[in-house]
């Protein structure tokens, strides 16, 4: 057996914390042969229903769980975190600025940025879940001095399976035979999901759906406002599917990506694809011994280069407006 890795997870109470504990403890992100050490942090008010989680954690007696240690203090929850899960924020509520957002997400990723650059693993690997992911993600990249930028991420891959699972069922054909989807941009209703380089059992499924109308009416709505649906038909946002994507976006940037297929990330832009660069963003990538690197060279036409600068103005708008705020 290996020795444990520490995986470090914030908003721990909460609804995806619920689903994802139990998946990372039973080996579903990093394997069945990798014990983990699980590092919890949530607000104080939250510690005694965090520690009726943890009740049920040890109640599962999962074999590769080799501890559980649980904190309000960010410094205590990152210590030596190889991996970090930022789950925990705050969402929008009713008559809620933009401004008043991002001001009380500062409030939160700035703090867990300097912690996890102060005590975490030097070689880290970062996934901001909590909404605004991408800009969240890079205010606590902005205020992590001693870790690359690259460190972080924000994840789209619940965008990305919504993107597999919809076209799966316009095509008729298993969510198996989709590869290569990918989802641009900002994990908003911004979002681009592309299918000009997506793949139905090695077909292009643009050319496969055969169907310009659908996809801009009815594909790129209906993926990008499922968090929406999912509100409006179970009175609460996704957790169980979130907390899948974020299994499966830590899993494909630990284990890496199939040979043939790739997967998508929200991370710092190097500039690839004319995006500009700082900008967290999500790109089509392929992971190998935990590298990550952007997929290269695609063609992009007139209608992806509108969508993917739509969703770009967007991130970079974020990204003004938080440094208005002097959160980076
Ligand atoms: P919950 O409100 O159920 O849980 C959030 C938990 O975070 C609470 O227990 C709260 O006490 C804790 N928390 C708040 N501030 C904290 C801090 N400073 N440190 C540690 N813990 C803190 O929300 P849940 O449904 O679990 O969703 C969590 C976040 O994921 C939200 O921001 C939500 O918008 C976001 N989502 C992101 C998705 C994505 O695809 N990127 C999809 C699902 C989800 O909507």
């Amino acid at each position: 057996m290996k020795p444990p890795v520490r995986v470090a997870v914030t908003g721990a109470a909460g609804q995806i914390g619920y689903s994802l504990l139990f998946r990372i403890a039973s080996g579903a992100m990093l394997g069945s042969d990798q014990p983990v050490i699980l590092q919890l942090l949530e607000i104080t008010p939250a510690l005694k229903a965090l520690n009726g989680v943890v009740m049920e954690l040890n109640d599962c007696a999962f074999p590769l769980l080799a501890g559980v240690v649980t904190s309000d203090d960010p410094k205590v929850a990152f210590k030596d975190a190889d991996y970090a899960l930022l789950v925990g924020a705050l969402p929008r509520k009713a008559g809620m600025e933009r401004s008043d957002l991002l001001n009380a997400n500062g409030g939160i990723f700035k703090p867990q940025g300097e912690a996890l650059s102060e005590v975490a693993s030097r070689n880290v690997k970062v996934l901001v879940v909590g909404n605004p992911a991408n800009t969240n993600a890079f205010i606590a990249l902005s205020n992590a001095p001693k870790l690359k930028p690259t460190q972080f991420h924000a994840m789209v891959r619940l965008d990305h399976n919504r993107a597999i699972s919809q076209l799966a069922e316009k095509t008729g054909k298993p969510v198996t035979a989709i590869k290569k989807m990918t989802i641009w941009g900002n994990h908003s209703v911004t979002q681009f999901p592309d299918l000009y380089h997506a793949e139905v059992d090695g077909k292009n499924a643009y050319d496969l759906v055969n169907d310009h109308t659908w996809y801009e009416n009815v594909y790129l709505p209906t993926v990008a406002k499922r968090g929406a649906a999912i509100i409006e038909a179970r009175g609460l946002s996704s957790a169980a599917s979130a907390a899948n994507a974020a299994i499966d976006h830590m899993r494909s940037w630990a284990l890496g990506t199939p040979e043939g297929d790739w997967t998508s990330m929200a991370f710092v832009s190097d500039g690839s694809y004319g995006v500009p660069e700082g900008l967290v963003y999500g790109f089509p990538v392929t992971v190998k011994n935990g590298q990550v690197e952007i997929v290269k060279g695609l063609e992009i036409n007139a209608f992806s280069r509108a969508k993917m600068d739509a969703t770009a103005k967007e991130l970079d708008e974020e990204r003004q407006a938080v440094k208005q705020l002097g959160l980076v």
